[in-house]
């Protein structure tokens, strides 16, 4: 039974919401007809995930997650939904917010929140908390939420936000420090510091300790939340142990370049209508993601060229016939502009004053800081632009003192989802059945936690091959494959079991 907290907390900032609550979940559109269209969307997208479907039929009757709950930090769409519900059909109690302020799909939500037996009279769902179009402090009052959850043990993060917050509490607690919102370094961390504040304020300062000793592991689904965990594994302060969903080979490598490159052309093309054939299109950044992107941008027939500070992925582009440049040497002659790093400021307020009239702008990394948003939002304080909705996540941002404009006048520039991941924000991400390996990676991270987390200590894994392998296997038969079976002389030959693994753990695929 989850704890009782006070109902009668003060409003969090502008949300409404008092800080915190009973609310057994909180979704945009909670309707018969909403319901419905998530779960048929939900039915179609299972028959999409071979792995996950396969889970259930194997380990459905062990119930491998009895004991599990599992509060997840991932972007709330259909895909998530299966992954949700194949969590729960192996025994997991799940709370569950999304990662990202604009990924949320309000149908799958829904569903979730009703569940598969339940009506929207009387859900029977998951707790839930989560819509499209959040704002900064909606979405932070969404996670503390979720996590404010005594009897959860394990975490499934995408992108860290989960983590960071129960560590970043229970590190304030040990200081004996209040938050102060004066010492944020951006919007999103002052919207942070607050919510600390006043859950100090409000609930005392023994909130986040007792949460982060319950845990007993967190699998981590992307690179940017990654490199978070292994920044605190090297600085000494992780607190529990991680599993590194995002480098099986079944998650990087498919979803991370064969979803981008599915789902960045259908966010471009949703958001504008831009014919990309022919134009000069810039990805910035060549690893998993930005090979997806580049391939999403050829197969549109636009002229793509790439960025790179790495000498092995810049070859790598050389060799499939991609020119490698500047930005600053090239920012004035393109039309569309993709950042793919994983890194910060790739495109600066000054690179996008220098931009063509109408350049499209968007980010397809996991945080937004990619893209110089709030030098774009100075530059509006200071009345040198202005920002005009066209649709929900697609702005013109008019520059007043620039001359590349009709008639020499300001230009403008098109950005997509505010500079936020934009496959997610524009688009509905990337399809079922690449998003099945992902999950079906991510579920085994969760049952194998949940069977040995003690066993790992504070570290950061990943899965082993042979787990991965099986992945693969998994996700085969929708294409008919026939494999072919090594001989016992030709395992011995190449040094390999017959069964797999057939590669040593440095192979690069
Ligand atoms: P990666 O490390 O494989 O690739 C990033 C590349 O950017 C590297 O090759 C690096 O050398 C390069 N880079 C770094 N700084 C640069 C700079 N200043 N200029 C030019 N290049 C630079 O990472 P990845 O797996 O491709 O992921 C990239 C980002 O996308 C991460 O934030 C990840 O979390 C996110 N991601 C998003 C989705 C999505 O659906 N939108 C899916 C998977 C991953
Ligand atoms: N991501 C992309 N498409 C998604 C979808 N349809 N559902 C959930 C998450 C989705 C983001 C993932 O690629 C995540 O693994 C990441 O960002 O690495």
């Amino acid at each position: 039974m989850t704890k009782q907290y006070t109902t009668d907390s003060k409003p969090f900032l502008d949300t409404g919401l008092a800080l915190v609550s009973n609310l057994p979940y909180r979704v945009t559109d909670m309707t018969e007809a909403t319901n419905a269209f998530g779960r048929k969307e939900i039915d179609l997208a299972l028959h999409e995930m071979p792995g996950l479907s396969s889970l259930r039929v194997e380990f459905g009757a062990a119930q491998p997650l009895a004991g599990a709950k599992i509060m997840g930090s991932l972007h709330m769409t259909i895909q998530t939904a299966v992954l949700i519900e194949t969590l729960t059909y192996l025994g997991a109690e799940v709370r569950w917010v999304s990662c990202n302020i604009f990924s949320t799909q309000d149908h799958a939500a829904t569903a979730v929140a009703v569940g598969p037996n339940g009506t929207v009279d009387a859900p029977a769902g998951v707790p839930v908390f989560a819509w499209k179009g959040e704002t900064l402090a909606e979405y932070w009052w969404c996670t503390l939420l979720a996590v404010l959850w005594p009897e959860m043990n394990l975490i499934l993060d995408d992108g860290g936000d989960a983590t960071m917050l129960l560590h970043l509490g229970a590190e304030l607690e040990e200081a004996g420090e209040t938050a102060d919102p004066a010492d944020a370094d951006s919007d999103e961390h002052r919207v942070v510091l607050q919510l600390l504040k006043m859950v100090r304020e409000q609930m005392g300062d023994n909130v986040f300790r007792p949460l982060v000793a319950q845990v007993r592991g967190v699998s981590e689904e992307t690179t940017t939340g990654v490199h978070r965990l292994v920044e605190r594994l090297a600085a000494g302060t992780l607190r529990f142990p991680a599993i590194n969903v995002n480098d099986s080979v079944t998650k990087s490598k498919f979803d991370n370049m064969y979803g981008c490159r599915h789902s960045l052309v259908d966010a471009i093309m949703r958001a504008t209508d831009v014919m990309l054939s022919g134009k000069r299109a810039l990805v910035l950044g060549f690893g998993d993601v930005g090979k997806g992107s580049v391939q999403s941008l050829r197969a549109q027939q636009a002229k793509v060229s790439i960025t790179e500070i790495d000498p092995i992925c810049a070859l790598q582009a050389c060799m499939q016939g991609i020119d490698v440049v500047r930005m600053d040497d090239v920012v004035s002659k393109f039309d569309v502009f993709v950042t793919a790093t994983g890194n910060f400021n790739i495109i600066t307020a000054a690179h996008m004053k220098r931009m063509k009239h109408n350049a499209i702008v968007c980010n397809i990394g996991h945080f937004d800081n990619e893209i110089d948003m709030a030098g774009l939002e100075a530059m509006v304080e200071a009345g040198e632009l202005e920002k005009i909705e066209i649709k929900p996540q697609v702005h013109e941002w008019r520059f007043k003192n620039t001359t590349q404009g009709p008639n020499g006048g300001g230009h403008s520039i098109i950005i997509l989802a505010e500079g936020r991941l934009v496959n997610l924000g524009c688009a509905t991400g990337h399809p079922s059945f690449v998003m099945s390996a992902s999950f079906t990676n991510q579920t085994l991270a969760q049952m194998e936690l949940h069977a040995n987390a003690e066993s790992y200590g504070i570290s950061v894994t990943t899965l082993s091959k042979k787990l991965d392998e099986k992945v693969a296997r998994l996700h085969l038969d929708k294409f008919d494959v026939d494999l072919t079976v090594l001989s016992g002389e030709q395992a011995s030959y190449i040094g390999v079991d017959q069964m797999g693994p057939f590669k040593p753990e440095a192979y690069r695929y």
